[in-house]
């Protein structure tokens, strides 16, 4: 249980496939220096572990980031702070990003919290409307002239789609992603053990120098209400849950405004996510414990329906490893892999399969128990007829993919595309 975190929940996907296609390569490449401060205290550690440390021991080693993190904020009073949500807004990042504007405003700073793809997930677009939260969407035009520093949560790495002034720097950067590489900045805690990043802000307001208590600050009820979504949405209802995203609900709960947890939790699947479902279960190719399938033409506003029917497919008797893709937008292939094996590192997988364009970045990543990938058609795109196009695009996919798990396989073209667009 303490090894093998799974994060399915529906939304967090997003945020995680777009920072492994933003430039995980750059991030190596460029050197960034370690972390030292946690490093460090590993290493101290270390000789008296024989095993690995539990989730509860590793956090343990850690738990004086608390301090550290405030410490950063003393030494930049009333400053301007972007704070940045990178790929689809989700209730991590959005919970994350809500503690640290908190904390922010203790020290009086000024702060923005942004975010740059569009919130395409039906649910996510209805968290920021029943919360009324402010986020501003930014385009790579957006005025980033006045702020001294950024943040960034639950993200791998620091590219961002906007130019920032040469002075900004980044003062808070807070993930629980596979690390890649390192991250220069004032605070860096990456902690992977951890189910979410809004369970390691919690631990920051658990044990921060101000008084987080919703009976008297309504915006503390609607943060902590985020948070304990947060969490529930990345541990897959704790099912995956680490010590730290315990810990953290515990203190939590007695802030949550439960009717709006209510709401912001109703589920519901929308009708495109199932029509997709049903073409995904039409269309599936099943390879031993591997489950394919290429639904075809996806609009842009749909792309989320391919990783929930991801999800929904891996709950097929039989089936360890899901693979659904299409092409979303007529710009990009896009797909998501979910998988319940213990073996197999959607990370690693991915980027076998895909491999990296000429400037490194790979075309896939992921984490724990799933991972996503994007191939940009380029001049492909343009292609007029549709059919053929599709036929390209599957039977490279299934022929890297048979390639990848050693079966021969001749790759089964369904022609009928009218039916697949949804
Ligand atoms: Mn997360």
């Amino acid at each position: 249980m303490t090894t093998k975190h799974q994060l399915n929940g529906d939304s967090s996907e997003e945020g995680l496939k777009h920072t492994v296609m933003q430039g995980e390569g750059k991030n190596v490449r460029n050197g960034i220096k370690q972390d030292k401060s946690s490093n460090s205290q590993e290493h101290a550690r270390s000789p008296k572990h024989h095993v690995s440390p539990s989730d509860e021991e590793k956090d343990l080693l850690v738990s004086n980031r608390t301090e550290e993190f405030y410490k950063t904020f003393e030494k930049v009073r009333k400053k301007n702070l972007l704070i940045c949500i990178k790929g689809y807004p989700d209730p991590d990042n959005i919970g994350s990003a809500l503690a640290l504007q908190w904390v922010a405003s203790h020290y009086e700073m000024f702060s923005t919290i942004i975010y740059f793809e569009e919130i395409s997930h039906h649910e996510n677009r209805a968290l920021v409307k029943k919360l009324d939260l402010e986020l501003e969407h930014a385009d790579k035009n957006f005025d980033t002239s006045k702020f001294d520093f950024y943040a960034i949560n639950d993200a791998q790495n620091t590219d961002l789609p906007i130019t920032l002034p040469p002075t900004c720097e980044l003062l808070v950067f807070v993930d629980h992603h596979k690390t890649l590489g390192t991250i220069q900045g004032r605070f860096v805690d990456i902690r992977e053990w951890s189910g979410s990043t809004s369970a390691i802000y919690t631990e920051y307001l658990l044990n921060g120098p101000f008084l987080f208590d919703s009976t008297d600050d309504p915006q503390a009820s609607k943060i902590a209400t985020s948070l304990v979504h947060g969490i529930r949405s990345d541990t897959n209802d704790y099912i995956n849950a680490s010590y730290l995203d315990y810990r953290a609900s515990e203190f939590l709960a007695k802030h949550v405004d439960r009717d709006l947890l209510a709401l912001i939790s109703r589920q519901s699947i929308p009708a495109k996510t199932m029509d997709l479902t049903q073409i995904a279960l039409q269309r599936k190719d099943i390879r031993g414990t591997f489950m394919f399938s290429g639904v075809g033409f996806v609009r842009e506003e749909d792309r989320d329906g391919i990783g929930q029917c991801a999800d929904y497919l891996l709950s097929r008797e039989g089936i360890e490893t899901v693979v659904v893709y299409g092409v979303v937008g007529n710009s990009m292939i896009d797909g998501s892999l979910r998988t319940k094996s213990h073996t197999l590192d959607p990370d690693k997988w991915l980027k076998d399969v895909f491999g990296h364009d000429k400037n490194g970045t790979f075309y896939g990543g992921g984490r724990k128990n799933k991972g996503g990938f994007q191939i940009p058609l380029g001049v492909f795109a343009k292609c007029s007829d549709k059919e053929l196009l599709w036929i390209l695009i599957k039977k490279t996919i299934d022929e890297l993919f048979y390639e990848k798990i050693g079966v021969e396989g001749k790759t089964s073209i369904d022609g009928d595309l009218s039916s697949t667009k949804v």
